[in-house]
């Protein structure tokens, strides 16, 4: 089947490819002659991701997904959270944001936190909201070179590696995307996709 993943950021594409595996050819914005981002205005993930695939699916008419994720720091009353993209600056500056994370830590015993990914499909005109979420906590300094965004902070309940320690199958297993992606899977296999 094939299945338009609106979303411009390459790390997301290649982790939905890996976990969504052969039985969907997904298609990116560009594929579909869409380059521009679309908006994402709105205080909540569902919200984004909702904002994000209704956008695609307006200009393309595809059946597709979008998916909003953030990191939520519970001594940071849950920010960076809708905000994780632009938390430094305007753009997608992975390592300003890191920089910034760490900064606001500093001497805090509570290191607390998680990852939340919403994802928004729409099959056949209807919509549908598909959650994952991992809880960890976020490391004294950044370790790991493979992931992307804040995954050298990241450290998973139960491992003392970060996601930027471990291989793409390892951080797809425990991950925030990797169980709300498993959740569309198993929503797009019952309806017979
Ligand atoms: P699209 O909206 O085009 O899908 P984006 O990068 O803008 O891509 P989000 O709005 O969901 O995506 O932003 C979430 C930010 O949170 C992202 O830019 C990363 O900095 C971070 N992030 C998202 N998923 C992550 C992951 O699996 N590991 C580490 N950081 C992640």
């Amino acid at each position: 089947m094939k299945l338009l993943f609106a979303t411009h950021n390459a790390h997301k594409l290649a982790e939905a490819r890996a976990l969504l595996g052969d039985r969907f050819t997904l298609l990116t914005p560009h594929d579909c002659g869409v380059d521009e981002e679309p908006p994402e205005t709105q205080p909540t993930l569902e919200g984004n991701a909702l904002q994000k695939a209704r956008y695609l699916h307006r200009r393309t008419g595809l059946d597709c997904f979008a998916d909003d994720t953030g990191l939520e720091v519970e001594a940071l009353g849950g920010a960076p959270g809708v905000h994780s993209a632009r938390y430094a600056t305007d753009g997608h500056d992975f390592e300003a944001n890191n920089r910034l994370l760490l900064r606001n830590l500093e001497g805090q015993s509570n290191r607390r936190a998680r990852f939340r990914t919403v994802v928004a499909l729409i099959l056949g005109g209807e919509e549908h909201l598909f959650e994952g979420c991992v809880e960890g906590c976020i490391a004294e300094r950044p370790a790991g070179d493979a992931g992307f965004g804040y995954d050298p902070l990241f450290r998973p309940e139960g491992s003392d590696r970060t996601f930027a320690q471990m291989s793409a199958d390892e951080k797809n297993a425990l991950s925030h995307r990797g169980r709300a992606m498993r959740r569309l899977a198993e929503y797009l296999h019952g309806a017979g996709k």
